[in-house]
């Protein structure tokens, strides 16, 4: 007997970013954090529970993949078929629109969708909290690609608590400046290790993102863009001002980052709601009202390539064509 179900997820950029564990094994983060859920690079995959295969099998836009993708694959299908009792393997086969490993946040999409397709496979009914419990042991940031539009994810007291969850947030755009598409030097995972480990920072990143959480949460209820703007900027460059500190240290920005930063506070000097965030590496996200974004866009073609997204769909199954 075979199951199968196909799911589309797309990347979050987080506002206030999640950097840092509590508990590496169930995946807790040391902080909440809060995301907008993009239109863009989805992500769709399709799970085949198939009672004739004796291990799980991984393809990556048509290619096998094996070692350490495939491993966190199967122990991820391991959760999933302890909730289901059912220990049959599955093949499990993706298509991902978002350039992997350039900091644009593809385990995001890729374990949200696993995360649905593969519980509808092994025939579970997770609600929606549930879902972003399950998608968190894949990849901390996959939680809130559950979630349509603005997450936020509670760090929670434990794995119950630990989820996202849609809150009230003001209509926003993003412009996502691509100045590299290369593998990351450093995964964010092994970053983040090193991070609590080594950099003398930590604790006070910890404390500061924290509460920057508590003012994210309510400038987004009270729909102020600027500030919500304003508290991103700030939480995005304390985090690689924090990664930096590392021993020994690793440094996602690159000249090309910079140049882009630099045009973002430029618009801002000229009048127009701008601001910038970063993930684990060099690309740059800009954050601005709906109505700015082509222009904004247009005027950073000469530095990077550039996609306007909007607030997307969370995870969910689609008709399978397994
Ligand atoms: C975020 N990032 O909040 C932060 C900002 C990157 C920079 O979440 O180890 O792939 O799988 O839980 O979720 C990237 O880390 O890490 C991330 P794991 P994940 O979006």
């Amino acid at each position: 007997m075979t199951d199968h179900a196909t799911a589309v997820a797309h990347p979050n950029i987080a506002l206030v970013k999640y950097w840092g564990k509590r508990d590496a094994a169930m995946s807790l983060p040391a902080t909440g954090s809060l995301s907008m859920t993009l239109d863009v690079f989805p992500t769709r995959t399709t799970v085949t529970v198939d009672a004739g295969l004796a291990a799980d099998v991984l393809e990556l836009d048509g290619r096998v993949l094996e070692g350490t993708p495939l491993d966190r694959v199967a122990r991820f299908l391991d959760l999933v078929r302890e909730l289901a009792g059912d220990d049959r393997r599955a093949r499990v086969a993706t298509t991902n629109a978002v350039p992997t490993g350039a900091g644009l946040a593809s385990s995001a999409s890729g374990f949200a969708a696993l995360a649905v397709a593969a519980s509808a496979a092994y025939g579970l009914d997770l609600s929606p909290r549930d879902l972003s419990r399950l998608a968190r042991r894949g990849s901390g940031s996959a939680s809130r690609s559950i979630v349509s539009g603005v997450a936020v994810w509670h760090a929670g007291d434990g794995d119950e608590t630990s989820f996202a969850e849609p809150t009230e947030a003001p209509d926003m755009a993003m412009v996502i400046a691509t100045v590299e598409e290369r593998e990351k030097p450093i995964s964010s995972r092994a970053a983040m290790a090193r991070t609590a480990e080594t950099s003398p920072f930590y604790p006070a990143w910890v404390s500061d993102t924290s509460a920057t959480l508590e003012r994210m949460v309510d400038a987004c209820a009270a729909h102020d863009l600027d500030l919500v703007g304003r508290i991103a900027e700030t939480n995005a460059l304390r985090m690689h001002a924090l990664i930096q500190s590392c021993d020994p240290p690793i440094r996602y920005l690159t000249a090309a980052s910079l140049a882009v930063l630099d045009r973002v506070e430029a618009l801002r000097a000229d009048g127009t709601l701008a601001y910038s965030t970063i993930d684990a590496g060099p690309n740059v996200v800009v954050l601005c009202a709906p109505a700015d974004a082509e222009r904004i866009a247009a005027s950073l073609a000469d530095v990077a390539s550039t996609v306007v997204a909007r607030p997307g769909p969370g995870a969910h199954l689609v008709e399978d064509d397994a």
